[in-house]
């Protein structure tokens, strides 16, 4: 995509990192992340903003509450909650940052 907004471009981002870990069991069906590959996604993707994404266990703890269908992999819609799930602390964060910006001037 070679032209876009920000939120979109990071949409994308989004969507390509989605496929860059996920793969279709057969032709037919949507592409979902395995459990191997979702700890191989949490360790290289989000070892700055989750903590424990080494831990095989956080992690598989991590997927067992993602898996709402619980096929044992993770769909668009699952990984969608987890990128909720980080945004909404993250926002959280930086509207403290910028209270506390606003109160130091
Ligand atoms: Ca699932």
């Amino acid at each position: 995509m070679a032209e876009g907004t920000e939120l979109e471009w990071a949409v994308q981002v989004l969507v390509n990192n989605f496929d860059k870990y996920s793969s279709r069991c057969c032709c037919r069906k949507p592409r979902r992340i395995s459990k191997k590959d979702f700890r191989k996604m949490l360790s290289c993707e989000l070892n700055h903003m989750l903590t424990d994404t080494g831990n095989r266990r956080a992690a598989d703890k991590l997927i067992c509450d993602l898996d709402e269908n619980k096929d044992g992999r993770i769909s668009f819609e699952e990984y969608w909650t987890l990128i909720g799930g980080i945004a909404s602390p993250i926002a959280h964060i930086i509207r403290q940052q910028e209270q506390s910006v606003k109160l130091t001037k």
